[in-house]
């Protein structure tokens, strides 16, 4: 049997995420992906949630990712898909396929940019959607989860 990960988010990170605070900083900020997996491991802890912080420049990983997210019941997944929001249909399925709740987060409102980041696959199959905060967003998309998680074990 699956080994059980109800105490742990996934917080995966999509194409390109491995460069963020090397470029463009005047749309995606300064921090860097570092910077990011230490705000979410601050906001898991205080929630005394542990969790697995990965990054893939390649759609099968994310997709493999999000099944064991899936086999080791996760808490949650805190899914970044980056490029990958406004084209994969494979990343849609596999979020269907998961009985997991992913929560879409973005750095930055993708509905204030170019007319094709407006369309996201991700967003018909994710539970909630984060965008606009800058990294912060992972934070809060991390305590979403620890909410949504305590009123469950309340039942
Ligand atoms: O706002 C976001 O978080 C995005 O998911 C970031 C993606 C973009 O394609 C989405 O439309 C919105 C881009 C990720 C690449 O990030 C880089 C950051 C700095 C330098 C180069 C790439």
């Amino acid at each position: 049997m699956a080994k059980s990960s109800s105490k742990t988010i996934y917080v995966l990170n999509g194409p390109n995420l491995n460069l963020l605070g090397t470029r463009e900083p005047q749309i995606y900020g300064r921090s860097t992906l570092k910077d990011v997996e230490k705000l979410c491991r601050d906001a898991a802890q205080a929630h005394g949630i542990g969790i697995e912080f990965r990054q893939s420049n390649h759609e099968g990983q994310i997709v493999d990712w999000l099944h064991e997210a899936g086999a080791k019941k996760a808490a949650g997944v805190v899914l970044n898909p980056a490029g990958l929001t406004h084209t994969s249909v494979s990343v849609h399925d596999a979020i269907k396929a998961i009985d997991v709740p992913v929560i879409e987060c973005h750095i930055t409102n993708i509905h204030a940019r170019e007319p094709w980041r407006h369309r996201s696959y991700v967003s018909f199959v994710a539970k909630a959607i984060v965008c606009g905060f800058g990294i912060r967003g992972y934070a809060l998309a991390i305590d979403g989860i620890a909410a949504m998680t305590a009123k469950k074990s309340k039942r």
